[in-house]
């Protein structure tokens, strides 16, 4: 890896002794990092968990094809992926508060729709673990389902939360959508990140930093078409950011090579992930592209943020006391996270593809 080039005197190898503030220009924040604590977040090796029972059909599972969910619906018998209307959705399509103003205190109206997302049929597998070709599958679903909730949505939010750790219900391999009418504070800070460093550069901000990062120390995987690092201002501590080498403001602008080499970088990095502390790696992962509406599209690059908790193997990582009441706080440097990752060995390319077991 090339070393860091260095920034008013203060050069990689200082921060990594020394607190210090990172700064996040995606959302205009800081990030403390208490690097060269003598508290280091590494124990070592830890045992494999064993494997669980690993059904591919699991009778009591609202997901699996053919079963009856919560509110009576039964499944179709499908036989790649599945999507459905949230049965207790947290946005509905037929809301009618226009807008509540009392002063300091004010509300609005919002109006949406919520999508549960089945990736496979199988009970037993994961997207780190799906065939190339049937993650592929997912990527044209998540595209597709993000440009049709767009047209009548400002945002369109298509994320993974996974294990019991990030407040997964079911082990069965699915994701979510929601869209709805407002922009929400996460992507209006990157909406006016990237609009304000286009205005201010002609470029979009998240392709300069693919540039920066390229083959550098916070690398974790890198293709032709894709980088995955661990973000200089991550907040997590094995935090990654996602993000296409070629502009596309959306996963619909994405080329067919794009979209086949993301299956190969996804099995890359959730197998490094699972790897790290050799058992299933909690996170929530989401697809960050530009709102719907106004034509801000040049500014947006689309990525995925990965969020995973675990800060060892058995320890997660809690956004309490100083990070909410002051700012996040982190003790691992991203440096360091990005060299864990890639000290793991994944198996170079994704499982074969194999038939789910009758039901
Ligand atoms: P999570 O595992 O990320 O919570 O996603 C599962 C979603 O599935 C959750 O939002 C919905 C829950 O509301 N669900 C149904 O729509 N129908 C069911 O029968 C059970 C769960
Ligand atoms: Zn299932």
């Amino acid at each position: 890896m090339p070393s860091e080039p260095t920034a008013g005197g203060a050069s990689l190898e200082r921060l990594a002794g020394e607190p210090h503030r990172r700064y996040n220009p995606l959302i205009d924040e800081w990030v403390l990092v208490s690097a060269g604590r003598g508290r280091r977040p590494w124990l070592g090796a830890e045992e494999p968990e064993p494997d669980g029972a690993g059904l591919a059909f699991d009778p009591d599972c609202y997901l699996c094809p053919g079963n009856v969910r919560a509110n009576g619906n039964v499944n179709p018998d499908y036989a790649e992926t599945f999507v459905f209307t949230n049965d207790f959705a947290a946005l509905r399509p037929d809301t009618s508060i226009a807008e509540f103003d009392d002063g300091l205190l004010r509300a609005q109206g919002e109006q949406g729709l919520c999508r549960v997302v089945c990736f496979s049929p199988r009970h037993d597998l994961t997207l780190g673990r799906m065939p190339a070709e049937a993650v592929r599958r997912v990527v044209d679903l998540w595209a597709e389902q993000t440009d049709e909730l767009g047209a009548g949505h400002r945002w369109v939010q298509v994320f993974e939360n996974r294990g019991e750790a990030m407040g997964a219900s079911n082990p069965h391999p699915h994701g979510q959508i929601w869209a709805g009418t407002a922009l929400p504070g996460e992507g209006a800070r990157e909406d006016a990140s990237q609009r304000a460093h286009l205005a201010a550069t002609g470029d979009r901000l998240l392709l300069d930093y693919v540039d920066h990062e390229s083959a550098g120390p916070r690398v974790v995987a890198e293709t032709d078409d894709w980088l995955a690092v661990v973000p200089f201002w991550a907040a997590w501590p094995f935090e990654t950011l996602l993000i296409p080498k070629r502009p596309a403001a959306r996963l619909s602008e994405l080329d067919e090579r794009a979209r086949d080499d993301l299956a190969g970088v996804l099995h890359d990095l959730l197998g490094r992930y699972d790897g790290l502390f050799k058992r299933p790696f909690p996170y929530s992962m989401g697809w960050h592209q530009a709102p719907f509406g106004d034509g801000a599209t040049d500014a947006w690059q689309v990525h995925a943020h990965f969020y995973p908790p675990l800060l060892f193997a058995k320890v997660r990582k809690f956004m309490v006391g100083y990070e909410l009441l002051a700012e996040t706080q982190r003790d691992l440097t991203a440096e360091d996270a990005a060299a864990r990752l890639r000290a793991v060995s994944v198996a170079a390319s994704p499982a074969p593809a194999q038939q789910p077991d009758p039901v």
